[in-house]
C-alpha cells in the first residue's frame, strides 16, 4: 500500500482529518507532573490516551525533543510506542540536504524511529530529497507555502508569471512516482490552499496554521479536502495540548480535539458531493 493510500485508509477509519501536534514544551507542563522522572513523557502519554480515537496523525516537532538534550530522544522514542499503529505519525524536522547526509537523515527517521512520513524543506533540490522518496509506504510532506509570515520572503517571488511555491508544487508532481509524496501549506493562506488542491487533486497535504496562528478551520477543510473530502491533513499543537495549563489538560485536549472533529464530520456531510460547505 503506498503512503497515499494509507492517508485515505486511516481518515476513512478513524472518520477524522485531524493531526494533533505533540510540541511539547516542559515549561508548559502541568504542575502535577513535573516531579516525574520524565514529566512530558507522561504528558504525551495522557494527550494520546485523550485523542487517539479522535485523531488521523500525530505530529512530532523534532525540535521539541532536541531542545531538551538526551532525555528527548528517550521522551521521543518512547511516545512513539504510545500511538496505536492505525495512526500515521508525522517526524517534523524540515530536513533537506545533501544525498549522503539525507541518507542518515532517512536512517535516523524512517528505520531507527520509524516514523511513517516526515517534513521535507526542497530548497536544495531533488538529490536531497530524493532518498527519502525510495519507500512506497513512508510518506514525504514537502513544504509549499508555509503558515508564517516569512513564507512571502521567497516562496512567493514570481518565477516567470508564477509564485516559486506553485513551481515546487509541480515540479514535486513529477517526483511523485511512488504515490508517497505529500505537501505542506499552511492554513494562513486558503486562497492559494484552494489552487495547490487543484493543482495537486491526489496528494496528501499537511495544513497547520488554524488555533494560535490564526488560520480558519473551515476554509481549511473547504480548501484542503479532495474530492472525497481526505488527503488534508489538519495540524493543531498549542491551541489543542496547552488548551489548559491545569491538572485537566488531557480531558481539555479532548474537548478541543473534539470541537475541531465535529466541525470537520458536519463539513463532510457526503451530501455534499464533493463541495464544502
Ligand atoms: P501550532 O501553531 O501550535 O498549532 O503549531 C504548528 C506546528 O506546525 C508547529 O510544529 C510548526 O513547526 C508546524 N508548521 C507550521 O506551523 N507551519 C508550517 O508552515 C509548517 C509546519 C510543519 O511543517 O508542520
Amino acid at each position: 500500500m503506498t503512503f497515499t493510500q494509507r492517508v485515505r485508509q486511516i481518515q476513512n477509519n478513524q472518520n477524522s482529518l485531524l493531526c494533533v501536534g505533540l510540541d511539547v514544551d516542559e515549561d508548559k507542563i502541568p504542575v502535577s507532573l513535573r516531579s516525574l522522572e520524565h514529566p512530558a513523557l507522561e504528558f504525551n502519554r495522557q494527550i494520546i490516551e485523550a485523542t487517539h480515537d479522535l485523531v488521523c496523525a500525530y505530529k512530532l516537532n523534532l525540535a521539541f525533543y532536541e531542545a531538551m538534550g538526551e532525555r528527548g530522544h528517550y521522551i521521543l522514542q518512547q511516545t512513539l510506542q504510545y500511538i496505536p499503529k492505525s495512526i500515521f505519525t508525522i517526524g517534523d524536522g524540515k530536513r533537506g540536504d545533501i544525498g549522503n547526509t539525507a541518507e542518515r537523515y532517512l536512517k535516523s527517521l524512517f528505520i531507527n524511529l520509524n516514523f511513517d512520513s516526515v517534513t521535507i524543506n526542497p530548497y536544495m533540490g531533488f538529490d536531497s530529497v530524493e532518498p527519502f522518496l525510495t519507500k512506497p509506504e513512508k510518506g514525504v510532506f514537502i513544504l509549499a507555502l508555509t503558515s508564517n509570515p516569512g513564507s512571502k520572503d521567497f516562496q512567493r517571488l514570481a518565477v516567470g508569471t508564477k509564485p516559486f511555491y506553485e513551481k515546487v508544487v509541480a515540479t514535486v508532481k513529477k517526483w511523485n512516482s511512488r504515490q508517497n509524496i505529500g505537501l505542506v501549506v499552511g492554513a494562513t493562506h486558503p486562497k492559494e490552499l484552494r489552487r495547490i488542491r487543484a493543482m495537486a487533486p491526489e496528494m496528501p497535504i499537511l495544513i497547520p496554521g488554524i488555533g494560535k496562528q490564526g488560520g480558519d478551520l473551515k476554509s481549511a477543510i473547504r480548501c484542503g479536502c479532495d474530492k472525497h473530502g481526505q488527503l488534508a491533513i489538519i495540524n493543531a499543537s498549542r491551541s489543542i495540548i496547552y488548551a489548559t495549563s491545569g491538572n485537566d489538560f488531557a480531558y481539555t485536549a479532548r474537548i478541543e480535539a473534539k470541537k475541531i472533529v465535529e466541525e470537520m464530520r458536519t463539513s463532510m456531510d457526503p451530501s455534499m458531493d464533493g463541495r464544502y460547505p
